[in-house]
């Protein structure tokens, strides 16, 4: 017989992972995980697609250490596609498709590139992608910037002898070429000599600098981005596609219907998008997630509700605390081979390894991101304090953002159709969250936290942490034990604040 009350929803809040034996040096535990089928990333973290917390800058930092971003969908498809270029050009040892310029083009021109793509320098190549020369800022310091308008590229740059080097030339080389000639950008060449990529100093340094960078097999760094399942969702998967990014994710509200799960099989059944993987959510039931893996997604997205600024749960009623959903989602994924990752909720660094022990394989994060330095927005002042501004997707700010109800992504709440003269549904608010600093540092700590965790479970990789973790549940006495009590704290930790 069914018992309408029989499952019982439980959240990171509800339980606490109970210590084992164990011989882990948190600093030595292996934390890397698979977001989707085909993509690995050292650490389980993933920035949430929302226009206060993911555009180029969070995904380039977000890859860097690690783990990767998802492009937020509340923008132009021209507006995304320039972001998912952005961090593919970023940094890699080699930049195999370099941003170029023509000799006839102006020193305005060249810095409107530089600026737009944050380089100091760019080769330069004819109709037929011949490299003629290369210029930088050392060519043009000493032009006044009233010339700018005036002056061609082809009058200032280096043009031979030019320092060059042949595709698959080995690091060693590289660096000897780099301090025997005093250069900063070693442009590659094919016989007839066009130029085959770019190799920069700072970029062969960063490549150092982040050994645990999320990356393709070309090195450039791994993005995703978001994309609807309804209107033009599919030209926009497209482009994305063709613009280099990794893994489209089908982002809705709730994937648990036609529209998103068609959108999901067609994209993976399009050629051209062969190798992009592909995740399907939103999923909080076993059934949910059974369809999604139906439906052929790589990953599933976990979550309904759970978000900080969320408010589906009071306004709509509907939701699964976030262990329980995991919990159940998983039931259906793990037998497929199918990652989850747990979107929303989790407040605390602890919360990650809850996650995982629950069935995911990484977490999606909004609210602890968004403070960071390099998620969209200015920093905003208030006595004496420094915020940034965080809001729902599904909050009337973001549906409403290129005016009253047109913004790009208010079909993730299913309310494409609404015309303009009636009021929308929110499912979220707009509010802000304490500045953090750079997203190096609060990456240290999240990642740190479950370390720690790894080491009081006595789990060395996230494989052993899922397999012989277990769970107690706590009762609200139990939490209130959990938290600092009986004193009032006069110092904030770097992972604790009130
Ligand atoms: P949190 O990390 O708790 O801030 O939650 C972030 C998640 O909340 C997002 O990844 C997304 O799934 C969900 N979200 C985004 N907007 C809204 C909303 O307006 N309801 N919810």
């Amino acid at each position: 017989s069914h018992d309408p009350f029989a499952l019982v929803g439980l959240t990171y809040d509800d339980v606490l992972l109970l210590p084992g034996e164990t011989d882990v040096i948190p600093s030595e535990a292996d934390t890397a995980t698979r977001l989707s089928r085909g993509i690995e990333i050292s650490a389980p973290v993933v920035s949430a697609a929302m226009d206060t917390v993911t555009e180029a800058p969070m995904a380039i930092a977000m890859a860097r250490q690690g783990g990767i971003g998802i492009l937020h969908r509340n923008l132009s498809i021209e507006d995304q596609v320039r972001q998912v270029d952005k961090v593919k050009r970023s940094e890699s040892g080699m930049i195999s498709d370099p941003v170029t310029i023509t000799p006839d083009a102006t020193l305005k021109d060249l810095d409107d590139l530089c600026a737009h793509y944050r380089v100091s320098g760019l080769p330069v190549v004819d109709a037929e992608k011949t490299l003629l020369g290369i210029i930088t800022n050392r060519d043009i310091r000493f032009v006044p910037a009233e010339d700018y308008l005036t002056t061609k590229v082809y009058e200032k740059m280096t043009a031979q002898p030019l320092i060059t080097a042949r595709d698959g030339i080995a690091s060693e080389e590289v660096i000897r070429l780099f301090s025997e000639h005093r250069v900063e950008k070693l442009p590659l060449v094919d016989d007839a000599g066009r130029l085959t990529g770019l190799i920069t100093v700072k970029d062969f340094d960063k490549a150092d600098k982040y050994p645990q960078a999320t990356k393709d097999a070309e090195g450039r760094l791994r993005v995703g981005a978001a994309v609807g399942f309804f209107g033009e969702g599919f030209d926009r998967a497209m482009s994305l596609v063709e613009a280099g990014v990794d893994t489209l994710v089908v982002d809705t509200a709730n994937g648990h219907t036609r529209g998103v799960l068609d959108m999901i099989a067609k994209l993976k059944a399009e050629p051209a998008a062969a190798g992009v993987d592909v995740i399907g959510g939103q999923a909080a039931t076993r059934r949910g997630a059974q369809a999604l893996v139906d439906a052929g997604a790589d990953a599933i997205k976990v979550g309904v509700g759970p978000g900080s600024i969320c408010t589906t749960r009071v306004v709509a009623g509907v939701g699964v605390p976030q262990i329980t959903a995991i919990h159940e989602s998983a039931k259906a994924a793990r037998p497929a081979g199918v990652p989850l990752i747990a979107d929303g909720g989790l407040q605390h660094p602890g919360d990650i390894g809850k996650a995982l022990v629950a069935g995911a394989d990484s977490v999606m994060l909004g609210s602890l991101l968004a403070g960071a330095a390099e998620s969209p927005g200015d920093l905003v002042f208030s006595n004496g304090k420094q915020f940034k501004a965080y809001r729902g997707m599904g909050s009337m700010g973001a549906m409403q953002t290129r005016g009253k109800n047109t913004s790009y992504s208010k079909d993730r709440y299913f309310q494409a159709d609404v015309p303009e003269d009636e009021e929308l549904i929110p499912e979220g608010v707009e509010g802000r969250v304490p500045y953090r600093g750079p997203l190096s540092a609060v990456l240290h700590q999240l990642v740190g936290g479950l370390r720690q965790t790894m080491f009081y479970v006595g789990a060395h990789t996230v494989d052993e942490l899922k397999a012989h973790s277990s769970f107690v549940r706590i009762t609200p006495a139990g939490l209130k034990e959990s938290h600092p009590h009986d004193i009032s704290m006069t110092v904030e930790a770097p992972n604790y604040q009130r």
